[in-house]
């Protein structure tokens, strides 16, 4: 962390950053008064910070480096009902070409290989009011442990085919498989 951080003040990696393709024009900026400068100072100071948690933000949970491609999103949530006990339910159909059934309890959810994944966990357990988390080992996802109507998004590479158990660690029968197939 400490040496990202430092990498990251000298701004090299962020040089490469698309969201910064506006500060083009700070270069030129040879006519600036100097106080007109030091307020530029302050903005790209800023927008070094932020642009330090989007830098962040966009490295997948089994990467290291930021993947700009689009995400297949998919929706879980964690529940518990009379009949099935504690679940996970999918929240509804995936934008892309493969969908996860309507209500599904444990869907078994389908990936390429290749693709860029991001699972959205929310804890919709109004019935017992437990904490839920949800992980898949193959692929280092582990969100924290959610409280009733707290949310996480973890995006990871689908970097493996074959098939992944993903679990809570705090309901063992909260379990479902990913199916990986080659791409
Ligand atoms: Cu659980």
């Amino acid at each position: 962390m400490g040496k990202k951080l430092k990498r990251d003040s000298k701004g090299k990696s962020f040089s490469k950053g698309k969201s910064f393709s506006k500060g083009k024009s700070f270069s030129k900026g040879k006519s600036f008064p100097k106080g007109t400068i030091m307020v530029i100072a302050g903005v790209a100071a800023v927008a070094a910070i932020g642009g330090f948690f989007w830098y962040n933000s966009l490295i997948p949970a089994n990467g290291t480096v930021p993947v700009f491609s689009p995400t297949t999103n998919v929706y879980v949530k964690a529940l518990h009902s009379d009949q099935s006990g504690y679940i996970f339910a999918s929240q509804s159909v995936r934008s892309g070409k493969k969908s996860i059934g309507g209500s599904t309890t444990d869907p078994t959810i389908d990936f390429v290989k290749g693709e860029l994944a991001t699972i959205h966990v929310i804890n919709q357990d109004t019935q017992s009011g437990s904490k839920h988390n949800f992980n898949i080992d193959g692929f280092k996802v582990h969100t924290k442990d959610l409280n009733y109507f707290e949310a996480q998004s973890v995006t990871f590479i689908v970097d493996q085919t074959g098939s992944f158990s993903y679990y809570c660690t705090i309901h063992p029968e909260m379990k479902g498989t990913i199916l990986v197939s080659e791409g």
